[in-house]
């Protein structure tokens, strides 16, 4: 039990859930974008939708992002203060580092939103979509990354993996034993 005054314990502070990640009420969410950062299919167009075209004019100002890394934006018409933009590795096989990448990824967004002074940041499965990363090899990455990061920073407070599919929040919730 967490008392009153406790910090959380890393378990209390993840958590999945099945929906679209441009609705949510959190301080930062992240983008599975692509190097050019100009705006693109899946999560990185519903959420250049969402957000409207000052998000696309901000983006032309950053100068691409590699992937791994991670550049931030406003939310403009998110409910999401603001948009931390990372770029998955494209599956080509297992061997062109894409474990290492996709580690970088959760890393670098959580740094990011640790230093914006982000409480609660959402993330979607990055590069599970169209860059083809296997879900089951991404899961245990992502899972890892994200309690190291907890396990040492208070930011973000709170951590929401957010599935779309079915097939990948069952996923996420029998890795977590949630299921
Ligand atoms: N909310 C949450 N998750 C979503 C949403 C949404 N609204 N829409 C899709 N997903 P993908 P990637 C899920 O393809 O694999 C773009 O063209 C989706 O079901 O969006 O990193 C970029 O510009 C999947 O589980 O991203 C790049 O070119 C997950 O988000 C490329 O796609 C990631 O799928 C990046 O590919």
């Amino acid at each position: 039990m967490t008392g009153v005054g406790q910090p959380s314990s890393v378990r209390d502070r993840i958590e999945v859930v099945r929906g679209d990640i441009t609705t949510l009420s959190v301080d930062a969410i992240v983008n599975a974008a692509n190097s050019s950062l100009l705006g693109g299919g899946g999560v990185d167009g519903a959420i250049h939708r969402a957000a409207g075209p000052r998000l696309l004019a901000e983006c032309r100002l950053l100068g691409g992002c590699e992937p791994g890394e991670a550049k931030v934006t406003a939310g403009y018409d998110l409910p999401a203060r603001w948009v931390i933009h990372t770029v998955g590795p494209a599956w080509r096989g297992g061997r062109a580092g894409e474990e290492v990448t996709l580690a970088e990824c959760y890393r670098q967004s959580l740094m990011a939103a640790r230093d914006l002074g982000a409480g609660s940041v959402a993330f979607p499965s990055i590069a599970t979509g169209i860059y083809g990363f296997p879900l089951a090899r991404a899961i245990p990455i992502v899972l890892r990354e994200v309690r190291n990061h907890l396990a040492v920073e208070a930011l973000p407070a709170r951590v929401t993996l957010v599935c779309f599919d079915a097939e990948t929040h069952e996923a996420y919730l029998e890795a977590l034993g949630r299921a």
